[in-house]
């Protein structure tokens, strides 16, 4: 793995951490969603442990409803244009915690250069334990989504994700999948691992959206 100093200096050389920890109020006056419970520590909620990757063959690839289809080499992508925001972290399960420092590429960054066509409405992320999870192109679009490699100036750590996870605070987090290989744009909607059995598509922590 990297030294933590990637993460590090990539924090250092951006501007100022932007703050997205007010979204909330798109949705109402309360930061805490109905239902949960501040936490200040971590939980870690993965289906089926953490997988092991190499950061010498780990690649990140962009595949579907594109001109360009992409693969990026774990270095290659954390060159890529990166920012930091603060952002809430909401998990289905019942616990929130706020202010967590993300760095990472945005999203839009990923449509630019991978040139995503006119067709395109859905995005299916893959990830390297198999877990997948779908969102609308519109609500990926939004400011927020990122695909994040540092947390709070550090690499991301492995168990919440690292090498690459994807975060969507204006979600429950299960939409954010963790060790995120590869990004399918589709014409389409599929329905993600949790989806599937049962959770709630459209995810909104302010609706309580959490069952389908
Ligand atoms: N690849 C992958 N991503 C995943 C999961 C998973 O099992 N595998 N779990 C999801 C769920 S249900 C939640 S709540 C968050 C938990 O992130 P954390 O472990 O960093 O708290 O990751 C989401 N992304
Ligand atoms: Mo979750």
């Amino acid at each position: 793995m990297t030294e933590a100093g990637g993460a590090d200096a990539d924090t250092a050389n951006s501007a100022a951490i932007e703050d997205l920890t007010d979204l909330y109020r798109e949705y109402g006056a309360d930061r805490l969603p109905p239902g949960q419970r501040e936490t200040d520590r971590f939980p870690v909620l993965s289906k089926s442990g953490t997988p092991s990757w190499g950061p010498d063959t780990f690649e990140f690839e962009v595949w579907g409803a594109v001109e360009d289809p992409l693969a990026y080499s774990l270095s290659a992508f954390r060159d890529l244009p990166s920012v930091t925001q603060r952002q809430d972290f909401h998990c289905v399960t019942g616990w929130s915690k706020f202010d967590c420092a993300f760095t990472g590429v945005e999203f839009g960054e990923i449509v630019e250069r991978a040139g995503v066509r006119d067709d395109a409405e859905h995005v299916l992320f893959h990830a390297l334990d198999g877990y997948t999870t779908n969102l609308s192109l519109a609500e990926c679009a939004r400011e927020g989504v990122l695909f994040a490699y540092g947390f709070d100036g550090d690499d991301l750590p492995a168990d919440h994700g690292g090498p690459i996870r994807v975060v969507t605070p204006h979600k429950y987090a299960y939409k954010g999948a963790k060790w995120v290989s590869g990004v399918e744009f589709l014409t389409e909607k599929e329905l993600g691992y949790w989806e599937r059995r049962g959770y709630s598509d459209t995810a909104n922590p302010w609706n309580e959206e959490r069952y389908s």
